[in-house]
């Protein structure tokens, strides 16, 4: 529909034409997307962004702008179609990569992709495959970059023991008066503790380097050419802040390679898909067998169990706050996708040994 707010926001970028169709995108949790189509036959994505969630759109957009201009940089050398093979963000008339308009919402549009297509699960392993190789090769064109230049967009974002620490004060506070029916669910994860530093402790000790990654590393963030089915490019670039390699490899995992929807409510669909899981570790150790590290490589695994487990206490932990982070579409929804994703990290620990092994074996494939 299109309403006055996406009206005034395209005609912000001053891309002339008029808007003749606008489709909202639902796949995301977080921002409002729209496919905006105008008379002269451009297509474009406005999205509004979510500033409860990204609080400073200055920041967000710093960050996004410096790394697309370095990918373009990249891709333009190597001879590639950086039109294509990354998202080209647009300044409105003000100079600036968003538009507040009078409600003070923030916006900003980008060209749009296409003939691609996003899946929310993989269509085959070949998909799963490429979509691997599209992370690793994102982490690769951005290992140059100076991750110390980055905003932290979302604070403390995979520092897995505040996210820990907030759920504790959600459960303790109970302002919904929901927690009696998570009691299970509030056991499974404070038995996990322990986890919750593991990698933390990792980087303390100087094991782990910090890489620039994206850190929402969901299928549904890698764009596909409708044609080949190859991964074009990454999608929704909000989060990419100094991070570990094995959030970006974890968080595929969790969303691609668990054999049912995030949220499935019938948890005995729900479990890890090994092929799946080899399918990824093939294709993103093909784009970093360059820069992966022994201390990385072994705890590939454990990162996708960690980022699964992360991910379910942050929807329980929204579940306990009245749903105030995640888009839902009923009232159950936050607590159905943390009892969805303690199945699937239960799952991982069944077959921990199996993954691990898998690892291994791609390291001998892909050995420096
Ligand atoms: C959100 O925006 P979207 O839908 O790609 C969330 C991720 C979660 C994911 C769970 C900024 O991702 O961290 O893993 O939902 N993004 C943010 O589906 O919080
Ligand atoms: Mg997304």
């Amino acid at each position: 529909m299109i309403t006055n707010e996406i009206k005034t926001a395209f005609e912000a970028f001053e891309r002339g034409g008029s808007i003749v169709s606008v489709n909202q995108i639902t796949a995301g949790l977080i921002n409002a997307t729209y496919l905006v189509e105008t008379d002269k036959k451009e297509k474009y994505i406005l999205q509004k962004i979510n500033t409860f969630v990204f609080k400073n759109p200055d920041e967000l957009m710093e960050n996004i702008v410096g790394v697309t201009k370095h990918i373009t940089e990249k891709i333009k050398e190597a001879g590639s179609d950086y039109k294509r093979e990354n998202l080209n963000f647009l300044p409105c008339n003000s100079g600036e990569y968003y538009f507040r308009d009078e409600n003070d919402g923030a916006w900003r549009m980008y060209i749009y992709v296409d003939e691609a297509l996003t899946y929310n699960k993989p269509k085959d392993i070949d998909t799963f495959t490429n979509a691997g190789r599209s992370f690793g090769r994102f982490m690769k064109l951005l290992a140059d970059y100076p991750a110390q230049t980055l905003h932290e967009t979302i604070r403390n974002f995979h520092y897995t023991p505040a996210r820990y620490e907030n759920f504790l004060k959600a459960a303790e506070a109970d302002i919904k008066g929901r927690k009696a029916v998570c009691e299970d669910e509030i056991r499974f994860v404070t038995e996990r503790k322990a986890d919750t530093h593991k990698l933390t402790d990792l980087i303390a000790e100087g094991a782990l380097p910090i890489r620039v990654t994206h850190n929402d590393t969901k299928l549904n963030n890698v764009l596909f050419d409708i044609k080949t089915d190859k991964g074009i490019c990454v999608i929704d670039l909000d989060t990419i802040m100094p991070g570990l390699s094995l959030y970006d490899f974890g968080d595929s995992i969790r969303s691609g390679a668990n054999k049912a929807a995030e949220d499935e409510t019938d948890l005995s669909k729900v479990g890890i898909d090994l092929a799946l899981f080899e399918a990824y570790a093939d294709g993103f150790r093909s784009e970093t067998a360059e820069s992966l590290c022994d201390a990385e490589i072994e705890n590939l695994a454990f990162g996708a169990k960690l980022m699964t487990f992360e991910c379910g206490m942050r929807f329980l932990t929204d579940y306990l706050e009245g749903d105030v982070y995640f888009r839902t579409t009923h009232p159950e929804h936050n607590i159905v996708r943390a009892r969805n994703q303690f199945r699937l990290v239960a799952d991982m620990e069944a077959h921990m040994d199996e993954m691990n092994a898998i690892v291994s074996k791609y390291k001998e494939k892909y050995m420096k």
